[in-house]
């Protein structure tokens, strides 16, 4: 028996590497019909085959998962924003950052297309930037010509995914960090101001201490698994400000003697990270309503 993890997944076959050997493998048929079903950034025990193929015995237990595009062990959720085309939105980031936390993911924030952006736009977002450092999550802001080698290796060890909205740049930046991939790229359509969605599978690759992966470039995001009373829990500085309030399960929207409005004032929350986190909750109460 061996273990490695999956790379890559392709009509029911998984590439497995073990230790930098590569194996096709296939779920044993007892556990395929748990319905269950393997995904890639699991770690598998599988039985070997021959020189290049396997059988799949045991899926390690996940600790954590993202479900669109379906990839679990994530060390590190990138959030990739471009400075403009599409233009940086903190309502955005903040929603990535709900979803993250939602997922138990570790992010970090990187903006691209410093390049392309003029210097009242790059003052504007290093502004804001400037408040998701104060939170506490890692931000690098790169252009074309920044070296792509260290912005990866200051990520740390363990598996990156790049995640945000088509068009940002996420395969350009691991193809400016592995010139081999030669992964496809598109020009964003200009008159929607929205890319075109150019990366479609997930697969694993290999880099400085463990492995990066593209995910495709999406339209919306999906807040349905999240209640919410969880919200103010994903916003990580509200969270902490929340626990002075005077009711314990304060949602800091109308309720008295509020620690988070107090502080929204005094100019220690954002006021924009408190809006979207207000124009979050109502929506998905909202939604909740409906059922
Ligand atoms: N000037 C400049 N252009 C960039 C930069 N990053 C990406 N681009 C351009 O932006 C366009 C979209 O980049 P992609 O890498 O395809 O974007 P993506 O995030 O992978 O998009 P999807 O796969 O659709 O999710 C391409 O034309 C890139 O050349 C940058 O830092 N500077
Ligand atoms: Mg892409
Ligand atoms: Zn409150």
């Amino acid at each position: 028996m061996r273990t490695g993890r999956i790379i890559k997944s392709l009509s029911g076959v998984y590439r497995v590497d073990s230790d930098g050997e590569m194996f096709d493998t296939k779920p044993r048929g007892l556990f395929r019909k748990k319905k269950f079903s393997p995904i890639v950034g699991d770690i598998v025990d599988f039985e070997i085959e021959n020189v290049t193929e396997g059988y799949i015995q045991h899926v390690h237990e996940r600790q954590n998962e993202l479900k669109r595009p379906p990839v679990s062990n994530i060390d590190h959720l990138v959030i990739v924003m471009s400075a403009v085309e599409p233009d940086f939105s903190t309502q955005l980031v903040d929603r990535f950052l709900v979803i993250a936390h939602s997922y138990v993911l570790n992010p970090r924030i990187v903006v691209t297309k410093k390049d392309m952006a003029s210097d009242s736009q790059i003052e504007r977002i290093e502004k804001d930037l400037d408040v998701y450092r104060a939170i506490g999550y890692p931000v690098q802001f790169v252009g074309k010509k920044d070296n792509i080698e260290t912005i990866f290796d200051e990520w740390g060890s363990g598996l990156a995914v790049l995640s945000g909205q088509s068009g940002v740049g996420k395969s350009t930046l691991l193809n400016a960090y592995r010139p081999d991939l030669a992964i496809e790229t598109n020009q964003i359509s200009k008159s929607l101001n929205r890319g075109k969605h150019t990366t479609r599978h997930v697969e694993l690759f290999e880099r400085k201490g463990g492995f990066v992966a593209d995910t495709p470039g999406f339209s919306a995001l999906d807040f349905d698994h999240i209640h919410k009373d969880e919200v103010k829990d994903y916003f990580l500085e509200i969270q902490e400000y929340g626990q002075g309030c005077k009711f314990r399960n304060c949602n800091h929207i109308k309720e008295p003697q509020c620690n988070v409005k107090a502080q929204v004032e005094a100019g220690n929350i954002a006021q924009f990270r408190y809006d979207h986190y207000v124009q979050l909750f109502e929506e998905i109460a909202n939604r909740k309503e409906r059922y």
